[in-house]
């Protein structure tokens, strides 16, 4: 009986051992969360998937990173507060969903001519560096890109400015400043509303890059493409703060070499994929591309002009120099420009 008992003793023992050896491994490794508001195909989440990939890499095990594409777990419009509030470590959002919110970056908001996605990506981040904005401080910013240059995708051809007016077309921000210069009707909302409206037909185009024609399957309801090569959207992947302060100094080395490294990534494979996108369009559903006169396109340009200076005189009251901002952004667009 006796013999038994100790018997029993060391089994249990044995199995308690065996239960927290096992835990050891589970318990080291942090498990970050990190949000996004479009569906997992489109390119902010394909950029999440490659950073997640990487950053698990480069940490050996010690980080893992649960993605939650297409708001599963915040949406568009309040990943901003719910990162900063904890209830994500990391999301990724789009500045021109929040007017006013980011008085310097915005900048990149502006018809300033990026005619790709690597060059205005670059330019983001570095000016992101340069300045360290005080619009970002209750954040950690991990990387920032930005979207290819915005075209119209439109349920109606739209060969002229003329063709424009009152039409009804979805962008945010300082697009749809963009678009209401022009003469459109801009309806702004997150990209994430945007198929709903399509359908329903309370827009009858978009303001954005050519890739989500692909991504979002647009090309089938908007068979007309009018390149205009305007604005790109800024985008920022953003960690909450105590999150930041948590993690050990190998861990943060890790993030931040990663910074602008994603930035460059995102920008390369945004640039290739907006031209897949257009052959594939063109394949499946025989989209029409359209270029506008040149007159046209030199109205645009004056009619956008003054937005510019709208941008200044708002940023300034905020305390940024903003002439200083611009020259820098033009400096690095002429660096990092394909030369034609
Ligand atoms: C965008 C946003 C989500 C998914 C794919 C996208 N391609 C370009 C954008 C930028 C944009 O239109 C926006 O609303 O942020």
């Amino acid at each position: 009986m006796r013999i038994f008992c100790i018997f029993r003793c060391c089994l249990v023992a044995l199995v308690m051992v065996a239960i927290f050896a096992l835990s050891i491994p589970a318990s080291a490794a942090t498990t970050l969360s990190y949000a996004n508001f479009p569906p997992a195909k489109t390119f902010p989440c394909v950029q999440m998937e490659r950073w997640k990939t990487e950053v698990e890499k480069r940490t050996a095990g010690k980080i893992k990173i649960q993605t939650y594409p297409g708001s599963t777990l915040l949406g568009a419009k309040n990943t901003l507060r719910g990162v900063m509030a904890g209830q994500a470590d990391i999301g990724c959002i789009s500045l021109a969903y929040h007017p006013g919110v980011f008085p310097l970056c915005s900048v990149m908001e502006l018809p300033l001519g990026f005619t790709s996605s690597t060059s205005a990506s670059l330019a983001l981040w570095e000016l992101f560096q340069k300045y360290n904005p005080k619009e970002f401080k209750r954040v950690k910013v991990l990387t920032m890109f930005a979207s290819a240059p915005s075209n119209i995708m439109s349920k109606v051809p739209v060969r002229s400015l003329a063709d424009l007016k009152g039409l009804e077309v979805r962008a945010s921000g300082i697009l749809s400043s963009i678009l209401d210069s022009l003469g459109a009707t801009p309806v702004s909302m997150p990209m994430s509303e945007t198929p709903e409206s399509l359908q329903k037909g309370v827009v009858k185009g978009l303001f954005s890059s050519f890739e989500v024609l692909k991504d979002f399957n647009f090309a089938e309801i908007c068979r007309y493409e009018t390149e205009t090569n305007a604005a790109v959207y800024p985008f920022a992947v953003i960690m909450n703060l105590r999150t930041w302060n948590s993690l050990s100094d190998d861990v943060k080395k890790v993030l931040t070499d990663l910074g602008r490294e994603q930035a460059e990534w995102t920008g390369n494979y945004m640039d290739k994929h907006v031209e897949e996108a257009l052959k594939w369009s063109k394949e499946k559903y025989g989209i029409e591309i359209i270029k506008l006169s040149e007159s046209d396109q030199a109205e645009m340009s004056k009619r956008t002009a003054p937005l510019i200076e709208d941008w200044k005189k708002i940023s300034s009251a905020k305390g940024v120099d903003a002439e200083a901002v611009l020259n820098f952004v033009e400096s690095k667009k002429t660096k990092y420009e394909p030369s034609r």
